[in-house]
């Protein structure tokens, strides 16, 4: 009876070893994290903040000024050295034109606000009127540019 003891013993180990054995792990290796695709924010542009720069002096470019008002130029006489540039500048809601005499300038209507400038760069008188409220030889709204050497 005792042959059959190592036996029992030889089984008992090996089912010992079987519950003992480690089940072999399940090596599965964990796929790649999908790259996250990381959406990098569109920078917004910087504004380029440049000051507008006042225009500089262009050097002897002298400029003068003739309001419209009332309808009537003022000054109604302007005397300007030549080179000068003359802008005329309705400041009322009436429309009114700047028409040299001669045509050798002139405007289109300028409503309020609008302005008109022609640089004179030759001596002379320069008579000018208003189409609408004028006409040439001093006529009713007119005005006279002096140009001097
Ligand atoms: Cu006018």
């Amino acid at each position: 009876m005792n042959s059959l003891s190592p036996k029992i013993a030889f089984a008992t180990l090996l089912l010992l070893l079987a519950a003992c054995g480690s089940p072999a792990p399940t090596e599965t290796p964990e796929p790649p994290a999908p790259t996250e695709h990381i959406e990098h924010p569109t920078e917004a542009a910087a504004p380029t903040d440049v000051p507008t720069q006042a225009p500089a002096d262009d050097g002897g470019g002298n400029s003068a000024t003739v309001s419209i008002a009332n309808f009537s130029f003022g000054p109604g006489t302007l005397t300007v050295k030549a080179g000068t540039t003359v802008t005329w500048r309705n400041n009322e809601d009436a429309p009114h034109t700047v028409t040299a005499d001669d045509g050798s300038f002139g405007s289109n209507t300028l409503g309020q606000g609008d302005s008109f400038s022609f640089t004179f760069t030759e001596a002379g008188t320069y008579d000018y009127h208003c189409q609408f409220h004028g006409g040439a030889g001093h006529a009713g709204m007119s005005g006279t540019i002096v140009v001097e050497d």
